[in-house]
């Protein structure tokens, strides 16, 4: 395990890019990491949980057992409410964001999805926290302009995914880096150094085929392709993003999730801009891969609003372009 650095003392050395950091980035990110610690036990134990609660949603200690979407939300909102140096944050779970108006040395705001993949919570399927970190744009007062930021301004971003093992894979702006969960030490120690998309690599797509008629023209051209190809890709779809992407940045592969019509009036992507598109997308950039609305690269989509849903191409970069080659040409 790469002499079995810490997270702490990676982070620490990092933190040296940064000449506004006096140590709180390090502590903000241990602060998510510590986080990620709490949700990977409950996760673990989760069916255990069911099964006690079952008696009238109590646990043994007679608390009111949380759904495990709002234990991570509310676990992540009270960690960084501890934290003096984070102004704000805003969560996929909850309308609007949370303002730590007492932090007046605030520097930083968080957006996070707590846990992403909910069709797996309850089937035992690797689920993830995703996170973004900002700079606020003025020190000690954070409003809404600071979370409606482009991707590309994240400071840092990153996941954790709670599979087999529990990982957290991130960047602090150069590089990509994976730290596996040792649960004996409870310490996340580096074992993926500079994690990089592998070309050439296997042929995976990761897409809800069972969408197909509600496509446009091109997507369904681009997936045809994908299987009648002389070598035709490998359909790999786990329905946790976290967990689709983490495979297919260790392995090669493409993720989407097109615009559909199955509202009629409003064609729409299912994914959020900020809370899922921004942070996967600095990772893929740092990674070496490539990531589009099937227009724009998602770091300079100006976001409109919080809860903002894009269309998704994520993934090994020759690829991601292949994709816009299909789904951007002329033919209907
Ligand atoms: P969620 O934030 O409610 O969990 O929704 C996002 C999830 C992603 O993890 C996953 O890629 C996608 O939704 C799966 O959607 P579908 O079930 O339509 O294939
Ligand atoms: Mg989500």
């Amino acid at each position: 395990m790469n002499g079995n650095l810490q997270l702490q003392h990676f982070i620490l050395n990092e933190q040296k890019k940064f000449p506004y950091a006096k140590g709180d980035f390090t502590l903000l990110l241990l602060d998510i990491a510590l986080a990620g610690k709490i949700i990977s036990r409950e996760v673990n134990k989760a069916g255990l949980v069911e099964i006690l609660g079952l008696t009238g949603k109590e646990n043994i200690q007679g608390e009111q057992v949380q759904k495990l979407d709002e234990f991570s939300n509310s676990t992540i909102v009270n960690i960084l409410s501890r934290n003096d140096t984070v102004g704000g944050c805003a969560s996929e779970e909850m309308a609007d964001p949370v303002y730590f108006h007492k932090h007046t040395n605030a520097k930083y705001c968080v957006i996070f999805d707590p846990l992403d993949g909910s069709s797996n919570i309850d089937v035992n399927v690797s689920i993830g926290t995703i996170f973004s970190i900002y700079k606020l744009l003025n020190d000690g007062e954070c409003t809404e302009n600071d979370f409606l930021r482009k991707g590309k301004e994240q400071l840092a971003s990153g996941y954790i995914v709670y599979g087999s093992s529990t990982m957290l894979v991130l960047t602090t702006g150069e590089g990509v880096h994976g730290f596996t969960l040792d649960p004996s030490l409870g310490e996340f120690l580096l074992s993926h150094p500079n994690m990089k998309f592998p070309e050439p690599s296997k042929r995976y797509y990761s897409v809800n085929e069972g969408n197909y008629k509600y496509w446009d023209k091109g997507v369904q051209r681009y997936v045809d392709h994908l299987k009648n190809d002389e070598k035709p890709f490998t359909l790999r779809y786990i329905g946790s993003l976290v967990s689709d992407f983490h495979r297919n940045l260790i392995y090669g592969g493409i993720f989407f999730y097109p615009l559909d019509h199955k509202n009629k009036e409003k064609p729409k992507g299912k994914l959020r801009l900020m809370y899922e598109a921004n942070p996967l997308s600095l990772i893929t950039k740092n990674a070496g891969g490539l990531s589009t609305d099937g227009k724009n690269e998602i770091l300079d989509i100006k976001p409109e609003e919080l809860h903002q849903r894009v269309p998704l191409y994520i993934g090994t970069k020759s690829f991601v372009e292949e994709a816009m080659s299909f789904i951007n040409s002329e033919e209907k």
